[in-house]
C-alpha cells in the first residue's frame, strides 16, 4: 500500500510539472461572505478584498445575505461550502450561532479566517474551546473603539448629563464590544448617566423612533452613541426629527458619505471610520499566504480614523469615507 502511494504521489509530482499547475500558479477561489451585502462598510471592504484578489491573480466570490442575520447568512454560507472554495473570509453575524455552520466549512477542509466580526471569544488555534479553529481574526479593536467614542461624547457633551447607546442586538461581536468599551469608559465620567441600550436590529428607521421615544421620557436627554452605520444614521435621524440639532450630541461609529455630510451640517459630532478596505485586502492576503504554504498571525488589527469637523474636508481623509 505504502509503495503504491509514493508511486502515485510521485505520479502525481510528474504530471504537475509537466501541466505546471505548481501551487503558486494555481488561480485560488476566495469567498467573502459579509455581515450583508447592502451596507457601505462591506461593500468597501469587498473593494479592498478585489485589490488583494487582483495583485495575487486569485478569484473573489462576494456573496451574503440581504440582512444582518445568521437565519439569512447560514444558507449562503451552506451554498459557498457546497461550491467548496480554496478559502472562506466571514463576518459571522453572531457568536454562537454561527459556530456550528462553520465547522461544516472546516470538516470539509475549507481553511476559514473571520473579518470584522469573530465566533467564540475571538481568540483562535488555542487548541481550546469549540470555537477557535478559525486560522484568524482580522479586524478593528473595538472595546477601543467604544472607549473613544465614550471619551467623545463626553467631551460633546460637557462631562455631565444622560446619554445612551443605540446598538443592533445582543451576540454581534463587533457592536457588543463597542458597547462594552464604551460603558467601561464611562464610568470615568461619574455625572454622566448611560441609559438602557436601544437595540434596533440594524434598522435605521427603527434607532430613529426609538431616539424619539427616549427624548420624550427624558427630556434632558445630552447625547447618543451610534454603535454602527445604521444605529448612527438611525439615531442623527431622530435627533433631527426631535428639532435636536446641536443639543443633542451625536457620536457615530462608522464612515458613510451620509455620516460625512452629517458632520458638514452639524448634526454628528464625530465619526469613528474603520478601515474596512484594510480588512478586505489583509484577509484576502492572509488566506493568499495560508494557501501557498506560508504561515500567518491569528490575529490582524486594522486602524481607525477620527473624523470631525477640524479635519472631514482633508483630502487625506477621503480614503477612509466608505465606498456606497
Ligand atoms: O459597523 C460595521 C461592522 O463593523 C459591524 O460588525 C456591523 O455593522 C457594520 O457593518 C456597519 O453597518
Amino acid at each position: 500500500f505504502l509503495k503504491a502511494t509514493a508511486v502515485a504521489s510521485l505520479a502525481t509530482g510528474v504530471a504537475a510539472v509537466a501541466g505546471s499547475t505548481k501551487a503558486a500558479d494555481k488561480k485560488f477561489t476566495i469567498a467573502l461572505i459579509p455581515g450583508l451585502t447592502t451596507d457601505a462598510f462591506y461593500i468597501t471592504m469587498r473593494k479592498g478584498a478585489e485589490a488583494a484578489a487582483k495583485a495575487v491573480g486569485a478569484e473573489l466570490v462576494f456573496q451574503g445575505g440581504p440582512d444582518f442575520n445568521p437565519v439569512t447568512q447560514v444558507p449562503v454560507l451552506d451554498a459557498v461550502i457546497a461550491k467548496k472554495p480554496d478559502f472562506i473570509l466571514i463576518a459571522p453575524t453572531d457568536k454562537d450561532q454561527l459556530i456550528q455552520p462553520l465547522k461544516k466549512a472546516a470538516d470539509a477542509g475549507i481553511p476559514i479566517i473571520t473579518v470584522d466580526t469573530f465566533i467564540g471569544n475571538g481568540v483562535y488555534q488555542t487548541g481550546s474551546g469549540d470555537a477557535d479553529f478559525p486560522l484568524a481574526y482580522i479586524a478593528s479593536d473595538n472595546l477601543l473603539g467604544g472607549a473613544i467614542a465614550a471619551r467623545a461624547l463626553a467631551k460633546a457633551v460637557g462631562e455631565k448629563g444622560k446619554v445612551y447607546v443605540s446598538n443592533v442586538k445582543p451576540g454581534v461581536s463587533t457592536t457588543d464590544q463597542r458597547e462594552q468599551g464604551f460603558k467601561e469608559e464611562m464610568k470615568k465620567y461619574p455625572n454622566i448617566t448611560v441609559l438602557e441600550t436601544q437595540y434596533n436590529d440594524d434598522d435605521a428607521n427603527k434607532a430613529a423612533s426609538q431616539l424619539q421615544a427616549v427624548f420624550a421620557r427624558n427630556s434632558d436627554l445630552d447625547g447618543v452613541f451610534g454603535a454602527n452605520l445604521f444605529s448612527a444614521l438611525g439615531a442623527a435621524n431622530g435627533v433631527q426629527q426631535a428639532g435636536q440639532t446641536g443639543k443633542i450630541r451625536v457620536v457615530a461609529f462608522d464612515a458613510p458619505t451620509s455620516i460625512v455630510d452629517n458632520i458638514n451640517s452639524g448634526l454628528v459630532d464625530l465619526a469613528i471610520a474603520q478601515h474596512p478596505a484594510e480588512i478586505g485586502y489583509f484577509g484576502v492576503m492572509a488566506a493568499y499566504a495560508h494557501l501557498t504554504g506560508n504561515s500567518i498571525p491569528t490575529a490582524i488589527g486594522t486602524g481607525f480614523t477620527v473624523i470631525d469637523k477640524s479635519n472631514v474636508a482633508d483630502k487625506k481623509i477621503a480614503k477612509f469615507i466608505y465606498s456606497d
